[in-house]
């Protein structure tokens, strides 16, 4: 199954192919930037931007618009867009996302929720298929979004050493194979400047199997495998550090620390919900006043309660059902916390 229609799919082609320089804004997770890669790779033409702050498409977006001079405007796995941005671009936006529908006016709005509202389609699963090739960046967006597509099989037997076709948890191939390994390479190239990683996007444009970054067979492939390296030492560092903190009877796994260069709340909170399933999970990054935050929980339905437990704080947050994004100032956020734990008594 398909999530965009046959028509949805020519539409798109047809965009790409009547433009000569596109800009594609996309979002700073392995579904967004393999959503970017698989439409470059397919016209060969344009420029790449990646989104580092919250989700949000506004007016500071347009003078690289501009700038660049493009004739049209992709925005990919980007859940929200303000309509002053597309106004004052002056140029066609085309928007393919799998968020939450939107309703804006003067863009071409390409989203499988449109049709139907119980299947998640990744970014990257509705730009393989209008692209139909690179079937190893399409994995690793879906996987990275916590979903198995439908070309899983056709991938396996493609790559039968990368992942085991008898998996069917997400989460388990994320961190017990080798395509999983592959996923967090293209996650932790995006952290850090978004000067370092657009370099790392450059490359990756350039990369045509996933053996070269693996088995680090190009220079191409050598230097994603190296800016891992660098990245992990950190994450490994956090992680070991959480985990000693974990106490088996507890319901939530909070855990605070303070970092200005690099985000690993999402990357964490996902790998602690995997080993930890049981637990309601809280990672929060302090930085500039404010604490960032992941929330997962595999039972409850988060974005109605954070809703609910961010009234008289300042702050937003939002996200998918089990996994949600959330930033509150640092002085609110024992009361947010607290307020959080009540709403989810309230459910009990
Ligand atoms: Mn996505």
């Amino acid at each position: 199954m398909k999530g965009l229609t046959e028509k949805e799919l020519q539409d798109i082609r047809d965009e790409l192919s009547t433009s000569k320089r596109p800009i594609f804004l996309f979002d700073d997770d392995a579904d967004g930037v393999t959503s970017f890669l698989l439409l470059y790779r397919f016209i060969k033409e344009g420029k790449g931007v990646i989104i580092k702050s919250r989700p949000l498409i506004d007016t500071k977006f347009v003078k690289s618009v501009i700038d660049y001079d493009a004739d049209k405007v992709f925005i990919l796995d980007i859940a929200t867009m303000e309509q002053d941005f597309v106004d004052q671009v002056k140029r066609p936006v085309v928007w393919i996302d799998h968020h939450g529908v939107q309703d804006l006016q003067k863009v071409k709005y390409f989203n499988p929720r449109v049709h139907v509202s119980d299947v998640v389609y990744p970014t990257s699963n509705l730009c393989y298929d209008v692209v139909e090739d690179d079937l190893w960046l399409a994995m690793c967006g879906c996987i990275g979004d916590w979903m198995i597509p439908h070309f899983k099989d056709e991938f396996c037997e493609k790559y039968p050493d990368l992942m085991d076709p008898a998996i069917t948890h997400p989460g388990e191939v994320l961190f017990d194979t080798e395509l999983g390994k592959l996923v967090r390479i293209l996650g932790f190239n995006l952290k850090g400047s978004t000067r370092d990683a657009m370099k790392s996007v450059k490359v990756l444009t350039r990369v045509n199997s996933p053996y070269e970054i693996l088995r680090q067979e190009s220079p191409q492939g050598k230097f994603i495998f190296k800016r891992y390296e660098q990245v992990n030492k950190e994450y490994s560092a956090l992680l070991a550090d959480v985990k000693k903190q974990v106490k088996e009877e507890d319901k939530f796994l909070v855990y605070r620390y303070q970092e200005d260069k690099m985000s690993f709340t999402s990357d964490l909170s996902n790998e602690l919900l995997y080993r930890y399933p049981e637990k309601i999970i809280i990672i929060a990054r302090e930085k500039s006043g404010e604490m960032r935050m992941s929330l997962r929980s595999s039972k409850l339905i988060i974005p109605p309660l954070l809703e609910k437990a961010l009234v008289g704080i300042e702050g937003y947050g939002g996200g998918h059902e089990h996994a949600c994004g959330c930033c509150v100032k640092k002085e609110q956020f024992d009361e947010f916390l607290s307020h959080f734990e009540q709403e989810i008594e309230k459910e009990e």
